[in-house]
């Protein structure tokens, strides 16, 4: 059977022009900077973010947890929201591998921290206290809907950073689907920010890799560490060449998985037994929660979904998460509505 997986932006495979890329990418040794294709892919990303240097790491998990390693030292902390995936999934790297505190704030519903949460937040001079020493916003916010933050509000957060010299990172896994559903530049959003991590292997659908921009000092660093976590790849240009597609082609597209999000939660809105969240979808998730009248279990529902062909995944309880990419068409979602209608009908 042909499924239509909604999971994530993560199942993406490869489109052809990848893998024929990949097939005949020009590769060396990337440990020695003599990979063409990586440094290709590095210039590209720095190029297009605004930065003056990038690296390129297996996973937005280690994109993250570098930019951690490198703006904090041990028994430092890091403002981040509650719904952040740094705070929620990433095993708890930053304070297992790094020693640094979490200080997590609450997401606001449009994926946002108060500005007064982050200044109270912001330890004193104190010989009891942590140091502060970084904002992580993420953009787009995923469990607070994929919602995009704005520019206006990513320049105030990094002027409250400069005022009190912190410094400030971007979880941008989905940067590219937050510029292209404001219809802003990437470099504007992310102009305040001393880091950003971006991920190829999203919506951009790359096989594997996410990049960390910043300074030549701050990528430098990075470097250095990616190594000591062992994530020095040798002829990485066979991902790369996957990579600079996804930065060459795959932004360009990402509107139509907007558009089809949209669809998918217009039908969804037409299902007995469901509510979508208000203002679903910004960007390429829609998320919904199941009515009380609704017997079945998420997994029951999962299963017999599955069964009809979509693979859907729950994001708590009684609640949702779809996710529109490069591989599901006009007659995915029609059929991923069609099926929730005779599951839940
Ligand atoms: N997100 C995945 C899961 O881990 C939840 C998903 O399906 O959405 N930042 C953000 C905002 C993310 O959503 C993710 C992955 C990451 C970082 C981590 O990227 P990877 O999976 O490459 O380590």
């Amino acid at each position: 059977m042909e499924f239509v997986d909604l999971r994530s932006d993560t199942v993406t495979q490869p489109t052809p022009e990848m893998r024929e890329a990949m097939a005949t990418a020009e590769v060396g040794d990337d440990v020695y900077g003599d990979d063409p294709t990586v440094n290709r892919l590095e210039a590209l990303a720095a190029e297009m973010l605004g930065k003056e240097a990038a690296i390129f790491v297996p996973s937005g998990t280690m994109g993250n947890l570098l930019a951690l390693l490198v703006h904090c030292q041990r028994g430092d902390e890091a403002i981040v929201g509650d719904h952040s995936h740094i705070y929620l999934n990433e095993a708890g790297g930053m304070a297992a591998l790094g020693g640094i505190q979490p200080c997590p704030i609450p997401n606001r519903d449009d994926g946002t921290l108060a500005l007064e949460d982050i200044l109270a937040s912001i330890r004193t001079e104190d010989v009891h206290h942590p140091i502060t020493r970084l904002i992580c916003l993420e953009n787009t916010q995923n469990v607070c809907g994929g919602v995009p933050l704005t520019v206006e509000y990513t320049r105030r957060v990094g002027e409250l950073a400069r005022r009190n010299n912190l410094s400030l990172h971007i979880d941008g896994a989905r940067i590219f689907n937050s510029a292209v559903a404001q219809n802003v530049s990437v470099k504007d959003l992310v102009e305040p920010a001393d880091s950003v991590m971006f991920c190829l292997s999203k919506g951009l659908a790359s096989p594997v890799g996410s990049m960390l921009v910043g300074t030549h000092k701050f990528i430098a660093r990075a470097r250095h560490l990616r190594k000591m976590l062992g994530g020095g790849m040798r002829q990485a240009g066979i991902l790369a060449a996957a990579g600079i597609i996804s930065l060459e082609q795959m932004t360009k597209r990402l509107g139509e998985d907007h558009a089809r999000a949209k669809a998918l939660a217009d039908g969804l809105r037409q299902v007995k037994g469901v509510e979508v969240d208000a203002g679903s979808p910004s960007t390429n998730m829609v998320y919904f929660n199941l009515l009380d009248e609704v017997t079945l279990s998420v997994d029951q529902i999962i299963d017999k979904m599955k069964k009809r062909g979509v693979l859907v995944d729950w994001a708590a309880p009684r609640r949702f998460r779809l996710v529109t990419h490069y591989w599901v068409d006009d007659a995915g979602v029609e059929k991923a509505i069609s099926a929730f209608r005779e599951v839940l009908g």
